[in-house]
């Protein structure tokens, strides 16, 4: 398979200091491999992120800002994103974060794995992160319960950089619906189940871009010793839907038995 079209989708709240860069980061990298490239960045209603206008006044071709009229969180706001991606007629959509914790330059190595290995999907897999210790016991609290159920170790399990094939993308999207907190702790278990052909490349990890130095996640600023009760909800949210969409008996998501990925 050559890709000749790729879609670059990303959620963005409040990235107005990174965003920029970033964008000019990836369009440098990607925009020479193929010949068409969009970027669609999902951002919240222009009165209350100065994300979207800086995203339109950026001057690249092919990037346009889809507006989300409420704050609706990391997880549907991505899942909006893939759905923009899906609609683009890419033959590869590309979801990343638009805090700007990966490097341009990584992303040549991660599409040269998708097409050279015809993988369905493509997780560029962390290294050197820095986070807090309770986030990395809660990524490896998560490790733990999901192995068992997913039948092989995923690496990064809720790593925000991705490559889809489209008919794979669609039935994940399909199978999840429009509003769950995790869906890359969900695409991956089903990645794993459905046996999609799931290839791993190490990208570099960074600290944000521009001036916020924490995520939403956080409700607080600075680094908290203890995890900020924002994300104590957020992870109890969240474990009660994997368990739901993903791992009970008859779950959603454990329907998704290949077929219609195009496996
Ligand atoms: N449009 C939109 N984007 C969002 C929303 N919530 C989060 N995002 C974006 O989703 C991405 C990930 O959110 P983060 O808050 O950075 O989550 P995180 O990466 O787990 O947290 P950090 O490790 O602190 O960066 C960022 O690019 C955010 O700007 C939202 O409600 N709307
Ligand atoms: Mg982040």
């Amino acid at each position: 398979m050559t890709i000749t079209h790729v879609a670059v989708v990303m959620p963005a709240y409040n990235e107005a200091d990174g965003i920029a860069g970033f964008l000019a980061e990836i369009h440098a990298h990607v925009a020479p491999l193929v010949e068409r490239l969009d970027i669609v960045v999902v951002a919240d209603d222009r009165s209350t992120d100065a994300t979207a206008s800086v995203v339109d006044a950026v001057g690249l071709p092919n990037v346009i800002v889809q507006t989300q009229l409420a704050n609706r969180g990391h997880g549907p706001t991505a899942l909006a994103a893939y759905r923009a991606g899906l609609q683009t007629g890419a033959d590869a959509i590309v979801h990343v974060d638009g805090d700007g914790q990966f490097d341009g330059a990584d992303f040549p190595r991660v599409l040269r794995a998708f097409e050279t290995t015809g993988a369905d999907v493509v997780h560029g897999v962390r290294r050197g992160r820095e986070d807090p210790w309770y986030r990395r016991a809660l990524s490896a609290s998560l490790r733990l319960l999901v192995s068992p159920f997913a039948g092989r170790a995923i690496p990064d399990i809720n790593t925000p950089l991705r490559v889809y094939r489209p008919e794979a993308l669609r039935a994940l999207v399909e199978a999840l619906g429009p509003d769950a907190l995790v869906p890359h702790v969900h695409f991956s278990l089903a990645e794993a189940r459905a046996g999609l052909r799931v290839r791993y490349v190490a990208v570099r990890s960074l600290p944000r871009r521009g001036a916020e130095t924490t995520g939403t996640m956080w409700g607080t600023q600075g680094e908290p010793k203890l995890p900020p009760p924002r994300l104590r909800r957020f992870a109890r949210d969240a474990l009660g839907e994997v368990w739901r969409l993903s791992l009970r008996p008859g779950a959603p998501m454990r329907l998704l038995d290949g077929t219609g990925t195009g496996r």
